[in-house]
């Protein structure tokens, strides 16, 4: 869930008492317990500023916040979890638990489903409804089976998947197993992908040595051999494939795929006589094998440029790198600021000083200060006044500091596509990033005029996580991204790849038709935390994986250069 070396987010510490709640109620205990855990749960997901931070005695001072819930944030903040959480989880299979993440499904169904059923997992669920049983139960019909079947399809699609923070705790836990040099992290893992269904690893050390090592480090072995392990690591999937250290490229180069680019370069080998698999290339006409060490052999071997692993999809790089013309990707130290980050003035948790001294540690040369605008409620939001006010502290601030704060605004894009501050305000900013918040599910024709009214706004720079997802939770709304594409192009809009691990937007399809007709991306980590500028490295990797090239990324302009393309 997060790392205990971090503070947990108050969004972080929600979900734990959120699932609290849903639990008990699916263990049929008391009401009144159950929704003390929720509305604690709500209460704190909109509260304005970090938790984590106070002790027990404030924390029980806050409306709708008890004594008893007050102790198990604190046992939150200081270990990840809580102690009656984990005897209830232990009382309930993980895959009853993971029916509550299907769309429409909440703990009242589960329960229902779990002890007149015995339906213990989505695929019981799925059985269940294929074979026309749900419908027999009270208050369930055949609309009702017909969604449970459609949520599923969306789950597996989509939400069964780790988010690159989530890979990266699972990658850090295994990675002790191995010895540095001996291995590599392979699959969507090591494409920089998204989102990862699996983790693959490959590794020259033997299997007599580090299955033991699998098995002590893992939750279980699913199954454990000679020439590959599989073992469950906080919940998901670890492959493991041994290799001879003279064979290590072939397995590499197999096992990072993507399958259609593994696929492309076993047609590109035959087309010159060569059978490549994973152990090798056998050279047909000479009736030899070969082994490769590294990939760059093998690339070399079949007269190509190497291909990156992020470009490993078979979206026409590997003709590119037969003709020797793939692009020059943007690299994370080419990156000179951030720009979208949250301050203490809306709901981030940095002071503008704190965020000016965060950018000189990073070595930054600037930061994007682009808190929430007053129309969205619950952040605590930025009025007029409030901006001006911000204003003269960022002055302050950026007298004594090498890092420069840029004052921009995070401006609500309304439903109606006015934005949430008045123009002569807006003019006021620097930088002006605009998002939408709030109405998602408004039509695909509306809410496309809705976002291309933002982006003809003069006074809007950058629209803000384009799509609106959040990974394994919601769906992008339904937006005609080619039009907002060729506006942005028309009116000089930036369109943001939005850095945190639970949105990445636009992602990297979107970001290869930006780029390539001309739109610049904006790289902002949405930082909320002192811990999540970090995320910039993951927005780095989905622009590579979007074929962008340094110029294609405004974060690669220099102070002065930006400003005046903001202005
Ligand atoms: P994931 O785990 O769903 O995020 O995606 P990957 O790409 O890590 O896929 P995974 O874990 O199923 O397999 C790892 C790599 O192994 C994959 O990227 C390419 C290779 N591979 C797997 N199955 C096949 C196959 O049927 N044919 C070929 N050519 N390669 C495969
Ligand atoms: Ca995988
Ligand atoms: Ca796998
Ligand atoms: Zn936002």
């Amino acid at each position: 869930m997060f790392s205990a070396a971090m503070e947990p987010t108050n969004h972080q510490i929600a979900e734990q008492l959120n699932l609290m709640s849903e639990l008990l109620e699916i263990r049929g205990e008391n009401v009144f317990k159950v929704r003390a855990f929720s509305r604690a749960a709500d209460i704190i997901s909109r509260y304005g500023s970090p938790l984590a931070p106070l002790d027990e005695k404030s924390l029980a001072s806050i409306p709708g916040i008890g004594k008893n819930i007050a102790g198990k944030i604190r046992e939150i903040v200081d270990t990840g979890t809580f102690r009656e959480l984990e005897e209830i989880k232990s009382g309930i299979p993980d895959s009853l638990i993971e029916l509550l993440r299907l769309e429409g499904i909440g703990p009242k169904t589960v329960a229902t489903l779990w002890t007149r059923l015995s339906v213990e997992s989505i695929d019981d669920l799925e059985r269940e409804a294929r074979s026309h049983r749900i419908r027999a139960l009270r208050g369930f019909g055949e609309k009702k089976e017909e969604s449970f079947l459609k949520a599923i399809a969306v789950y597996r699609e989509q939400s069964g998947r780790m988010t690159r923070l989530e890979a990266d705790a699972v990658a850090d836990r295994v990675r002790p197993a191995f010895t540095p040099g001996t291995y590599e992290i392979a699959g969507s893992y090591r494409r920089g992908r998204s989102t990862i269904g699996d983790i693959d690893v490959v590794t020259t050390e033997p299997a007599h040595v580090i299955n033991p090592r699998l098995r002590s480090l893992a939750d279980e072995v699913i199954d454990e051999g000679d020439k590959r392990t599989s073992v469950r690591v906080l919940g998901k999937r670890v492959d493991v494939r041994f290799s001879r250290p003279q064979q290590f490229g072939s397995m590499l180069l197999y096992l990072t795929g993507s399958k259609a680019f593994n696929i492309r370069l076993r047609e590109i080998a035959i087309s010159k006589g060569f059978k490549l698999n994973e152990y090798g290339i056998e050279d047909r006409t000479a009736g030899v094998r070969r082994e490769f060490s590294s990939e760059a052999e093998i690339f070399a071997f079949l007269s190509m440029d190497p291909v990156v692993p992020e470009l490993r999809e078979d979206w026409g790089e590997v003709e590119r790198a037969l003709t020797r013309s793939l692009p020059e990707l943007v690299r994370q130290d080419a990156i000179r600021g951030d720009l979208h980050v949250h301050s203490s003035w809306s709901d981030g948790r940095l002071t503008i000083e704190q965020l000016a001294r965060k950018g000189e540690e990073l070595g930054y040369e600037y930061i994007v200060c682009s808190d929430h605008s007053a129309t969205l409620g619950i952040a605590h939001g930025l009025d007029a006044e409030a901006v001006g006010r911000q204003s003269h502290e960022i002055e302050l601030a950026n007298r004594s500091s090498s890092c420069r704060i840029i004052h921009g605004i995070e401006v609500d894009i309304l439903a109606d596509g006015t934005l949430g501050l008045p123009s002569r305000t807006l003019g006021d900013l620097e930088i002006v990033i605009a998002s939408v918040h709030s109405g998602f599910s408004q039509e695909r024709d509306i809410m496309t005029r809705r976002v291309l009214s933002a982006v003809e706004n003069d006074h809007v720079d950058i629209i803000g996580h384009p799509t609106g997802r959040i990974l394994g939770r919601r769906q992008p709304y339904a937006i005609d991204m080619d039009r907002v594409i060729d506006r942005a192009r028309e009116t000089g809009t930036a369109l943001e790849c939005n850095a945190s691990p639970y949105r990445l937007d636009i992602d990297d399809v979107e970001i290869r038709k930006a780029v390539g007709r001309g739109v610049r991306i904006a790289i902002g980590t949405d930082a909320h935390d002192p811990s999540e500028f970090e995320y910039m490295r993951y927005g780095v990797t989905t622009c590579r994986r979007g074929w962008a090239s340094g110029s294609d990324v405004l974060n690669t302009l220099g102070v002065r250069d930006l400003l005046e393309w903001g202005s």
